[in-house]
């Protein structure tokens, strides 16, 4: 009885270690980043989009599920994002915009920024990473 018991344990942790393990693999968009590790959550932005992961602001959310370009204190995508949308869009400096990750800010990105700018709060992310909205985020 008591042999049954300890192989009942065992067998238990086992199992508990065997769904720690498989919890740090799972991957909610299946973009080949595991969850713990994607900074952006809800959205393909692997290894086979060009967006892969880049974060050019440091914020722990992707480019591509970031809209929130000046990292204002009220988290918000408002009109001053737009505004450094319409100047990398107009020719200036293309980084935190570009969000499919092709090097330029086109109105595929626009695309992006609209969706973002019209949705409910928050406007950007999730984020998988613990450190996200903190800068430098450094998982
Ligand atoms: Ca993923
Ligand atoms: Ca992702
Ligand atoms: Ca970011
Ligand atoms: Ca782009």
């Amino acid at each position: 009885m008591k042999i049954k018991l300890i192989m009942l344990v065992s067998l238990f942790a086992f199992g508990l270690a065997l769904n720690a393990n498989a919890g740090s693999l799972v991957d909610t968009d299946s973009d080949l980043v595991p969850d713990d590790f994607d900074n952006c959550l809800l959205l393909a932005n692997g290894p086979n989009e060009g967006s892969n992961q880049v974060d050019s602001d440091q914020d722990g959310y992707g480019n591509a599920c970031d809209a929130d370009y000046d990292n204002d204190a009220l988290q918000e995508v408002n009109v001053q994002d737009f505004a450094i949308f319409l100047a990398a869009f107009t020719g200036g400096p293309t980084t935190v915009t570009d969000h499919d990750g092709d090097g330029s800010t086109t109105t595929i990105d626009f695309a992006t920024f609209l969706a973002a700018f019209q949705g409910p709060a928050p406007q950007f992310g999730p984020s998988g990473l613990a450190c996200a909205g903190t800068v430098p985020c450094v998982p």
